[in-house]
């Protein structure tokens, strides 16, 4: 029987039939090979980065002063109370969709399909961000080095008209589903006839983004190459396989790890306590509006949960891999954000070199040797929070695939690599260009305000499959039940207030063309109908 609209948009798939369906799948498969320690390597791998490396003096600066400490603890706690939702739903549902299956489960096809849709901002647009910051970093070694490259393949564009990027990209995306649907339509039968009202309009709106784009053609005065080429470079790894991967960001880690210790190690016998006073020089507000710029420096440990086919004992392991990643960060991000402001006063934090606070607060304590050492633990350890949000990425697309939602391409797995190759290098082309043509600021935010968005369905979720699913097994039970996931909903959309009408602005357009996207394409295309 015909499904109403509604009833197409809230139909939900039981956690049965979800891992049922994942189970069924026919054809190449990823491997299931991952243990405990590569679960948590990965949470580690995929949280600290450009936040910790590359905003925090920004934010220290600007924004939030000394406060930045209860900037990082108030963000921290908001992703505490998450991380215990994400881990209840990653022990009840072991496929690799993160909040999207999860979703599925709970709040039904329409909002799983916006959550896949937000989450590319997590996973895609943070890669791009990301990206921008490994090359601010790799920039600032050369330039140690004596060697500068030249201004026009240094950085993104800085008057690239992001709404005319926007418009373009959207127009196309609707041109080419307004004309692939006025093809599919009718099948071998559609004829101009019949069709060619939607047809004249695909065309028409794919005419007017090709405009549209031809005119952005001509603000592109530079490219970051730099970061074109190591997201590149890291697709490249990623299709070989998810053992090679998780052994190269081990090594990151490691390194990451030890470069954060020794900052802490070293800072902690240069603190200076007048620094810290005044304490809130821009107030609570400040306090806030830092948390929610710092906040990117804690995405990544729902990352953990994209792993889930392709660990040995997901049901476990995933959900301790998500807290305890988390945990072990914030406790190192609180010791580095008193230390920095600690060391030296939050006013010298800004200004010239502020993409590189570490390394500035250790040339100010005059231990100017140890800087280039900051700069390669950074290096390693963007490096690896880019291979997590494009491993991330390419798995959550492949589920969409599974389910319908996206073209079935995303989905393919290769038989020789075990790796869904085409998810992998299709976003892999769009992250590089978005890397290299649009400005850091800019995604950094945009990135926040999507992953807090999936962390409000994440932890609602949590409160629907209680009710609905009570009495399934779960692997691990999120604490303070019902007042831990309503907090960490609460909390997550605070955090998404205080980020700027701008992003917002940004944050809605992109969500309607997800609508456009849903209604053309996946409501119809989707498993659950055919
Ligand atoms: N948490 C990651 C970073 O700071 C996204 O780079």
């Amino acid at each position: 029987m015909k499904q109403s609209i509604w009833g197409e948009m809230f139909r939900r798939k039981s956690v049965e039939v979800i891992k049922a369906q994942s189970e069924e799948e026919k054809g190449p498969r990823l491997k299931r090979v991952l243990t405990a320690r590569d679960v948590f390597n990965h949470g580690v791998a995929a949280i600290i980065g450009t936040g910790i490396f590359v905003l925090t003096g920004v934010a220290a600066a600007n924004t939030a002063g000394p406060g930045i400490l209860l900037s990082f603890v108030l963000a921290g706690l908001a992703c505490a109370f998450v991380s215990f939702a994400y881990a209840e739903q990653a022990s009840m549902i072991p496929v690799s969709g993160s909040a999207y299956t999860y979703a599925y489960a709970t709040m039904g096809e329409f909002l799983a399909w916006l959550i896949g849709w937000d989450l590319l901002l997590e996973y895609a647009v943070g890669a791009s961000a990301v990206a921008s910051g490994w090359s601010a970093y790799l920039q600032n070694i050369l330039m140690g080095l004596g060697y500068q490259l030249p201004a026009y393949l240094s950085v993104a564009p800085t008057t690239l008209p992001l709404g005319h990027v926007g418009l373009t990209l959207a127009l196309l995306l609707c041109g080419i589903f307004v004309t692939a649907r006025s093809f599919s339509k009718g099948g071998e039968n559609a004829s101009f006839k019949t069709n060619w009202p939607s047809r004249l309009l695909g065309f028409g709106l794919i005419g007017v983004a090709v405009a549209f784009g031809l005119d952005t053609y001509g603000h592109l005065t530079s490219v970051d190459l730099p970061a074109v080429l190591i997201v590149t470079f890291i697709n490249f790894w990623l299709i070989k396989g998810v053992s090679h991967t998780a052994k190269m960001t081990s090594i990151f880690v490691v390194v990451k790890l030890a470069v954060v210790i020794f900052f802490i190690a070293v800072g902690a016998f240069h603190i200076d306590t007048t620094n810290y006073s005044p304490f809130l020089p821009f107030g609570w507000s400040g306090v806030l509006a830092g948390a929610g710029v710092v906040f990117f420096a804690f995405i990544g440990f729902d990352a953990v949960t994209t792993l889930s086919e392709e660990c040995k004992d997901p049901q476990k392991d995933v959900p301790k891999g998500v807290i305890g990643s988390l945990v072990v960060c914030t406790l190192l991000y609180v010791l580095v954000a008193a230390i920095m402001t600690g060391a030296v006063s939050y006013t010298l934090l800004g200004g010239a070199g502020e993409g590189a606070p570490m390394a500035k607060v250790l040339d100010h304590i005059g231990l100017n040797w140890a800087s280039p050492l900051v700069s390669v633990g950074a290096i390693a350890g963007i490096t690896s929070v880019l291979i997590v949000l494009l491993f991330g990425q390419s798995r959550i697309m492949m589920r969409m695939a599974k389910d319908g939602l996206v073209s079935p391409v995303f989905g393919k797995v290769s038989p020789r690599f075990h790796t869904p190759v085409w998810s992998i290098a299709i976003w892999g082309v769009i992250v590089a260009l978005s890397a290299g043509l649009v400005p850091i600021g800019e995604l950094a935010e945009l990135t926040s305000i999507g992953t807090l968005f999936a962390f409000v369905i994440v932890s609602l979720g949590v409160i629907v499959l209680r009710r609905t699913e009570p009495d399934r097994h779960r692997g691990f039970k999120c604490p303070g039940y019902p007042y831990v996931p309503i907090l960490g909903a609460l909390l997550s959309f605070i955090l998404m207030l205080s980020l700027p009408g701008i992003t917002w602005l940004r944050f809605v357009g992109w969500m309607a063309i997800g609508i456009v996207v849903y209604f053309a394409y996946s409501r119809s295309h989707s498993r659950l109908t055919r």
